[in-house]
């Protein structure tokens, strides 16, 4: 017997996940998502077996056109789908506001939706990243108000979080281990049960809590590494020395000398101009928020705040550095040309969310510059943005390395330097080589390199 699965949201989470579900045997999968101004046009392109995911996704624009072809892939904005569905995943945003705290009006919409068509057994699965304690203080209370039932007793409800990074989502949804919290025994075993259908790695069975807070860490720990090498990257600069040579000699060091090759080596993270995304700038306030609501007593976590700041800190480091370029050129920075390559926060992607672009574009505005965004992958942002790589440097005073595109390696520094009214060049990604754009006659400043 087919079984029905529902996914809500389709965005980067929601579309991989309802495809690889839609293309295992005995699955039939619909896709919901609202017919709002920004996303409902993905209503029709995905009917239409069309990938509306820019970038480089391989394998998922095959897969969708594979699944909706054979007609175990459809998307509507039709709530009432939740009827007979066996299981229905929530992958809706959650984001936090400029002072960290969540905003779940649509995952508190979606769950009275669910909660009306609601049906005894069946499986909720939130895979959205929420705060520690959302799926038992808000999301099981909204489901069981509405439906009228009791989770664990009659429907089974799940905390199981994604692992994706643009550029390879289906990879990461199937070889990556899997955390799939209940919020009892019974209801973690069907939600191991559905996950195994696609994940080929292990999955790790847990509670809803633990899981919650597992995902935010998880992203947290990278947040605050990351935020280490930047400051790392601040002394170097100091200090006058390259902070990547250093980052490779650290990385040479096994952790456990004596027997190096039972586990990894150290790893420090890269430097550089931001950090941008859905995840890392918002799910260290969520761990926050989590145990500012509903922990017994107070933590203030300094560290994870601290590093928060430090990364928030890399655009205007970035704007200094310059302001010390066109200094050193005899320019100032009032009307300067400033040219910032790559506009997605991440590389080879068109995804947007929370870039340090914007906050650059925003940094030198108010210094009474004239910033101009350039990114080969992104089709529409807030900011005024051109592909022309030539049009845009026309008459520049600096072009800045935003997002290490794999097209900006390959860029002739010669042809752009004679383009250029002012020859500077400010690395906030580590793309080009200083020592060759000096000899070519640029002002080179990096982040992370001697001054
Ligand atoms: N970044 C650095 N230095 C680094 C790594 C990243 O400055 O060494 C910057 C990137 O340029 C980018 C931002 O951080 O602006 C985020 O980059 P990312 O590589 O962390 O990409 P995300 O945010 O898409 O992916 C993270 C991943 N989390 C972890 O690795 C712990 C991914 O596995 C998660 O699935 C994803 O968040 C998510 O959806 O939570």
């Amino acid at each position: 017997m087919t079984k029905k699965i529902v996914v809500i949201g389709m965005g980067y989470v929601g579309i991989p996940a309802a495809a690889l579900f839609a293309d295992v045997e005995g699955f039939n999968v619909v896709g919901i998502q609202r017919r709002s101004k920004r996303s409902g046009w993905k209503i029709d392109w995905l009917n239409e077996g069309k990938n509306p995911i820019g970038g480089d996704e391989p394998g998922l624009s095959e897969l969708i056109k594979r699944v909706v072809n054979k007609g175990s892939f459809r998307v509507t904005d039709d709530f009432s789908e939740c009827k007979d569905a066996y299981a229905i995943l929530i992958d809706v945003q959650t984001p936090t506001d400029e002072k960290g705290i969540p905003h779940y009006e649509s995952l508190k919409d979606v769950s009275k939706q669910v909660g009306k068509y609601l049906h005894k057994d069946s499986l909720v699965i939130i895979e959205s990243t929420v705060a520690p304690g959302t799926t038992n203080y808000i999301v099981k209370p909204i489901l069981e108000e509405v439906s009228g039932m009791k989770a664990g007793r009659d429907f089974s409800l799940v905390f199981s979080y994604e692992r994706v990074m643009v550029g390879r989502l289906l990879k990461n949804l199937i070889y990556l281990p899997r955390i799939v919290g209940g919020i009892d025994e019974k209801s973690t075993k069907s939600g191991v049960e559905l996950y195994k259908n696609i994940v080929k790695e292990k999955i790790h069975p847990t509670d809803a809590l633990t899981a919650e807070i597992a995902k935010v860490v998880e992203n947290t720990y990278r947040d605050v590494n990351i935020a280490f090498a930047n400051e790392i990257a601040l002394i170097c600069e100091s200090l006058g020395v390259d902070v990547f040579k250093v980052r490779e000699l650290v990385n040479t060091l096994p952790n456990d000398p004596s027997d190096p090759s039972s586990n990894p080596i150290r790893n420090m993270l890269f430097p550089g101009m931001g950090v941008g995304g859905h995840c890392l700038p918002k799910d260290p306030w969520l761990l926050k928020y989590g145990v500012d609501m509903y922990g017994n007593f107070k933590v203030e976590p300094n560290i994870i705040l601290k590093s928060r700041e430090l990364n928030m800190f890399m655009p205007t480091h970035t704007a200094n550095l310059i302001v010390e370029g066109l200094k050193q050129a005899g320019r100032e920075i009032k009307n300067a040309k400033i040219v910032l390559l790559g506009v997605a926060f991440l590389e080879n992607s068109d995804d947007t969310r929370n870039t340090p672009a914007k906050n650059l574009f925003e940094i030198l505005e108010k210094k009474g510059a004239k910033p101009i965004l350039h990114d080969p992958y992104v089709r529409d942002f807030e900011l005024p943005l051109t592909k022309d790589i030539n049009e845009a440097i026309v008459d520049a005073d600096a072009i800045v390395t935003v997002t290490k595109h794999k097209d900006y390696y390959n860029l002739d520094l010669n042809k752009i330097k004679d383009k250029m009214r002012t020859k500077i060049i400010v690395d906030g990604r580590n793309v080009f080589n200083k020592e060759k754009c000096e000899r070519i006659g640029f002002i080179y400043k990096g982040v992370g390199k001697p001054h």
